[in-house]
């Protein structure tokens, strides 16, 4: 018993005095499985039975003794690694940079065309990608059998032969007309489905945004007014736009717009075909049927529409000569854009 305690007491005075390593050491030296608390607990053994209570006792105390220090040390190291030469942690090193994102250019440019026409009051009206027939077709002045569906190839859904992928954003305009609520001024941008075969210059999905303006007295002037501020703000102040007649069932008149090549400022080029002039929209005054259809007097109100695909803007605004790369996830291509368009 004598002897148990005078290891007890030396090994205490080591303990207070250890400054030989790090707390790891001290550690496998005193705590580990091998240490020497459990070689001097192992003498219990050794102790005579009337003994063994107030050995237990000693025993325990040591042992707490230990890990306290082992705590000490630990605190004490892990506030040493600040300005520490010796710390394998160097917390004066700069931060890792986490790899930030970059918007997809179809989300960049969607989004400029959409401040352009809030800037002119209108707001952003959106709608569901699975259409019915009435909301993509007839109410647009395309009634069943008229032979312009086809200008449109149509993914129909099969649970229901009336179900189908909208094939233009045409139809949350219909849906805001239905409301009744007038003026009506928005713009309606978002994903649109028809049946192509993918190649350079055509997809089985794209990107519009449409605009309607119906109020009292809405002229074809005010459509080509509104058509031009935005290609100004889109494209700049020396880019010249044409309107060019054209048919659409749900305008009448209608026409197209053009604008001068971009790349070539209208000399003619690869990319305006030689002719100067490159299409970015389709446009009209909203057709008479259209208006009744949705419940809104043709009467008494008259309106514009336009429409347009945003890969094309897109395509001309950086020069990309192929429509799969949007689709393509290539972060090679998705890198080069930034939020300056
Ligand atoms: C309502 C009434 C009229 C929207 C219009 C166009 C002309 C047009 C095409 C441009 C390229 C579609 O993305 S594209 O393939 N669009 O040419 N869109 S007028 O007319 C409407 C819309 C809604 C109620």
């Amino acid at each position: 018993m004598e002897q148990l305690l005078n290891q007890i007491t030396a090994l205490k005075e080591e303990i207070t005095a250890f400054n030989g390593g790090d707390a790891e050491t001290f550690r496998i030296k005193y705590l580990g499985t091998k240490g020497l608390v459990k070689t001097i607990m192992g003498e219990m053994k050794n102790v005579a039975p009337e003994n063994k209570k107030e050995a237990g006792q000693l025993l325990n105390e040591f042992k707490l003794f230990t890990e306290a220090k082992y705590s000490e040390l630990n605190e004490a190291s892990s506030k040493s690694e600040i300005g520490n030469p010796k710390s394998e942690i160097d917390l004066t090193l700069p931060g890792d940079n986490l790899p930030l994102g970059s918007r997809h250019p179809i989300s960049l440019v969607k989004n400029r065309i959409i401040s352009i026409f809030q800037r002119l009051g209108f707001a952003v009206a959106e709608g569901p990608e699975i259409e019915d027939d009435f909301h993509n077709f007839s109410a647009l002045n395309l009634p069943e059998n008229h032979p312009a569906r086809d200008m449109q190839d149509t993914f129909y859904i099969s649970q229901n032969p009336d179900w189908l992928l909208r094939t233009h954003t045409s139809s949350v305009q219909v849906r805001e007309m239905q409301k009744g609520k007038l003026p009506i001024r928005i713009i309606c941008p978002g994903r649109v489905y028809r049946n192509e075969t993918i190649s350079a210059r055509a997809h089985c999905f794209f990107h519009q945004v449409e605009g309607l303006y119906i109020a009292d007295n809405v002229s074809f002037a005010d459509l080509k007014q509104t058509l031009y501020f935005f290609v100004q703000e889109m494209f700049g102040a020396d880019v010249k736009v044409r309107f060019r007649p054209s048919y659409f069932p749900f305008t009448e008149p209608s026409a197209e717009m053009d604008i001068s090549c971009l790349i070539c400022g209208g000399t003619g080029c690869n990319v305006c075909k030689h002719t100067g002039w490159v299409e970015i929209l389709g446009c009209g005054m909203v057709h008479p049927n259209v208006l009744d259809n949705c419940g809104i007097d043709s009467n008494k109100y008259t309106g514009f529409a336009f429409g347009m695909g945003i890969e094309r803007i897109t395509m001309l605004k950086y020069q990309i000569k192929d429509l799969r790369l949007f689709s393509e996830n290539d972060l090679r291509f998705l890198k080069q854009f930034t939020s300056a368009v």
